[in-house]
């Protein structure tokens, strides 16, 4: 069908523990149920103590001023804004998945997530690496879906996002040059009450009048659609900037708007949920209300109560979407290279000449360090690297070669006799988890002066003695350009204590204004060369070549 997995792919991808899971905290229940009786008890008790309120919707019947139905944009605008939010979605859900937990503290102690989408509790005194918490998630709900394809999902993310925000510019530019803005746009604080009002109504499962939609909105749609519009979709993307390392490193206030960047990443689970909550009940109402006359209104731009055209056009574009979610799906098994590549086309580029520029700066204190902190990655298995953990990496020597003038070949006492930095710093995986500790090493800047490399360099390459997930050498790249920033660093110090071996001893790279992946750990050599494309598979990294990750990893 859509998809071939070979038995390795299908163990991965396909596990047997496939449960799914919803945990949420008792606070958090307590919560959402209080807010619910509030507001239903509120309702109720007003209605059965004074009866339904005067219908705010009374005044707008027979009144079709100010507003001019349903203008071709508003149709296109409406469409557009659908099809990408399905993918945003869809694809969120995938990269979810990936770290199925989330929280308020940027420290990501399992069992302190407010939510969580795994059964899975955290064993003690193990080794339990992010990867391994990943889950699966059925490829009907996410995109791509099954486990391990962030990815693959990031693309569909990513790729969505220009055409999403451009598409709502759109809307807000030509909503304010026409006088369609007054649909939803309240002018007066008594949108307040008359929202309350109709509420009362639904509440109390009375149904209030309904003013023709071609012409106007009753006061609880108004506000609903406003919200929608100028508060989710704001709150959507600085919650989606606050959760990239390229801007919590240079804007620190801009997650810290949200608590931190794990409440910027909850944030950006609630606004995901607000926007289904609001289609359900948006999409209830609209077959409730009229279905023929408010699909000719959406989809023609007529207002007609008989002709069934809009219905049909509606059901079209609902297929057009599904079917395209079956494409996705296909795109993303067969044609991986293709997304990667498309991706790379758009935000690379985006990313390469925005915030890949800007330069990390130091906000974190000692008081901020993290009590706790993921791992990923496999320890490294080579007897090389075993030998000379055994003797505490006194034998170790750092290979730098390529490129150069000088090939180099530096001891631990060596590195630590050039120069040190300490740097205290948030590391961002692109699994959503992250963590704060303190990192000591020689700013590679360092190096780069003592090596010398040719003019042609652009790319560092970083090998490790540990393999990746699937097998062969883990290594990364990086531009030059990066490894020259503020606080980029080769680290042997973790919290003011030598680098433990999970975290990558005797060596491991901190570059502050991209992802964890990238943080190459248990570094063997470095290599200066002129472009990423002839190491490996030629993507950039071991997660490039074969997660299809991003060769720039800032968001
Ligand atoms: N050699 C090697 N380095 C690696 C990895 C790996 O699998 N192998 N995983 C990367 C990923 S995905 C992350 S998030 C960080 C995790 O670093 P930590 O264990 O210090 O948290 O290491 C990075 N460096
Ligand atoms: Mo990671």
């Amino acid at each position: 069908m859509f998809t071939h997995f070979t038995p390795a792919q299908h163990a991965v991808h396909y596990p047997a523990d496939r449960r799914l899971y919803i945990g949420l905290r008792k606070e958090v229940w307590y919560i959402i149920c209080l807010t619910v009786v509030i507001f239903f008890g509120a309702a109720w008790l007003q209605y059965l103590i004074q009866g339904l309120p005067a219908d705010p919707s009374a005044k707008l019947l027979n009144n079709s001023k100010g507003s001019s139905g349903f203008p071709w944009w508003v149709v296109l605008c409406h469409w557009v804004n659908f099809f990408f939010l399905i993918l945003l979605i869809r694809s969120g859900l995938s990269v979810l998945a990936d770290h199925p937990r989330l929280y308020w503290n940027n420290s990501c102690r399992p069992g302190t997530e407010w939510l969580r989408f795994t059964p899975v509790n955290v064993p003690p005194g193990k080794l339990w690496t992010a990867k391994e918490d990943a889950r699966y998630l059925s490829p009907m709900i996410g995109l791509p879906g099954y486990k391990h394809t962030v990815g693959v999902a990031r693309h569909w993310h990513f790729i969505s996002v220009p055409f999403f925000l451009l598409n709502g510019v759109v809307f807000i530019i030509l909503l304010f040059l026409t006088d369609h803005w007054q649909r939803i746009v309240p002018v007066s604080w008594s949108i307040i009450p008359d929202a309350w009002s109709v509420f009362v109504y639904y509440a109390t499962f009375n149904m209030p009048i309904e003013p023709n939609g071609y012409f106007h909105y009753n006061a609880l749609q108004q506000l609903s659609y406003f919200a929608i519009v100028f508060l989710f979709a704001p709150l959507a993307m600085l919650s989606g900037m606050a959760m990239s390392p390229a801007i919590e490193n240079r804007f620190h206030w801009l997650p810290k708007l949200f608590i931190n960047r794990q409440g910027a990443r909850s944030v950006h689970f609630l606004v995901m949920l607000g926007y289904l909550a609001f289609t359900l009940v948006h999409v209830f109402m609209v077959a409730a209300t009229g279905l023929k006359r408010n699909m000719n209104h959406i989809t023609l731009g007529t207002d007609d109560a008989a002709d069934p055209m809009g219905m049909y056009f509606g059901g079209a574009i609902l297929m057009f979407v599904i079917a395209f979610c079956f494409f996705a799906h296909w795109v993303s098994w067969r044609k991986p290279r293709f997304l990667q590549r498309l991706a790379a086309f758009i935000n690379g580029n985006l990313w390469l000449h925005s915030i890949n520029k800007l330069k990390p700066k130091s906000y974190f204190e000692k008081k901020d360090i993290t009590p706790y902190f993921w791992s990923n990655g496999k320890i490294p298995e080579s007897k090389v690297w075993n030998a000379l953990a055994e003797g505490d990496f006194k034998d170790y020597k750092l290979k730098i070669g390529g490129l150069v003038e000088h090939q180099v070949e530096l001891s631990l006492e060596d590195l630590k006799a050039l120069a040190k930095e300490q740097n205290i710093t948030m590391h961002h995986c692109i699994q959503g988890w992250s963590g704060i500790a303190e990192w000591g090493g020689i700013p590679i800047r360092k190096l780069v002066d003592l090596v010398k490399p040719h003019d042609s360099v652009q790319t560092v390459v970083f090998y490790s003695y540990g393999e990746g997930l699937y097998g062969g050498v883990y290594y990364d790249t990086h531009t030059l350009d990066n490894c020259l920033k503020p606080a980029s660093i080769l680290a042997w110090e973790m919290n003011y204590a030598p680098l433990p071996v999970q975290y990558g001893a005797p060596l491991r790279l901190r570059i502050e204004n991209q992802l964890g992946y990238k943080l190459v750990k248990w570094i063997e050599r470095i290599e200066f060369v002129e472009s990423h494309t002839t190491v490996g598979k030629g993507y950039g990294g071991k997660n490039e070549d074969d997660e299809y990750f991003d060769l720039i990893a800032n968001s």
